[in-house]
C-alpha cells in the first residue's frame, strides 16, 4: 500500500524522486506551482515541454492525463506535467481530476519512481475548492494501485495542509 505523506511548503524544494506540475494543455508555463517549477528547474524543462509539443502532443497534453521530463535544477529526477480540470460552479468533472493523481502515478510506475510529490492540483488558478480537491486527491492515490512507496502532498498555506490532514483521518 502507498504510503501518503503531508508537507507544508514549496514543491520546488522537494526531494523527491518526481514531482508533479499542475501545468496547463500548452505546456510551455505558466504562474502558480507551474511557474514556480520552470523558475526554479530551469530552461530544460521547458525544452523537454517544447519537444513534447513539436513530437507527441502537438495539440496539448489533454486535461486528466500526464507526461515526464527532465526535472532540471530541481531536487528530483523528473517532472510529472498534468492538466487539471477547471472548476466551474454548474458542475465540473470530479474523475477528470482523479485522472489526474491516477495518470501521474501510472507515469510515476513508467519511470521506476519510489516518491511522488503532488500540489493540490486544480485549487488555483484553476477554482477548484481545497475540501473538495483534498478528497477527491486522496481517493484517487489510495486507489491507484501504483508500485511508488510514498506520495506525499505539498501544500502551501495552512488551510490546504489542515483540510488534507482531515482528509487523511
Ligand atoms: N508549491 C506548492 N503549492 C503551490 C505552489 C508551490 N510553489 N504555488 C502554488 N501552490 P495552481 P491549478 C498551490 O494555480 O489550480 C498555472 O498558471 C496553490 O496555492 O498552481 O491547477 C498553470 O499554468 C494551489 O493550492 O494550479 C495553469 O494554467 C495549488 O498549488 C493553471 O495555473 C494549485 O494552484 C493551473 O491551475
Amino acid at each position: 500500500m502507498v504510503r501518503i505523506t503531508l508537507v507544508r511548503g514549496d514543491i520546488t524544494a522537494e526531494e523527491a524522486d518526481a514531482v508533479v506540475n499542475a501545468a496547463n494543455s500548452s505546456l510551455l508555463g505558466g504562474g502558480g506551482v507551474d511557474g514556480a517549477i520552470h523558475r526554479r528547474g530551469g530552461p530544460e524543462i521547458l525544452e523537454a515541454c517544447r519537444a513534447l509539443r513539436a513530437s507527441h502532443y502537438g495539440k496539448g497534453l489533454p486535461t486528466g492525463q500526464a507526461v515526464a521530463t527532465t526535472a532540471g535544477r530541481l531536487p528530483a529526477r523528473w517532472v510529472i506535467h498534468t492538466v487539471g480540470p477547471v472548476y466551474q460552479a454548474s458542475g465540473s468533472d470530479p474523475s477528470l481530476l482523479a485522472s489526474c493523481y491516477r495518470e501521474s502515478l501510472k507515469v510515476a510506475d513508467e519511470l521506476g519512481a519510489h516518491t511522488v510529490a503532488f500540489p493540490a492540483i486544480s485549487t488555483g488558478a484553476y477554482g477548484w475548492p481545497m475540501e473538495e480537491a483534498a478528497r477527491i486527491a486522496v481517493e484517487a492515490v489510495r486507489g491507484a494501485g501504483t508500485a511508488v512507496d510514498e506520495v506525499r502532498f505539498v501544500l502551501f498555506d495552512e488551510p490546504a495542509y489542515d483540510t488534507f490532514a482531515r482528509e487523511l483521518r
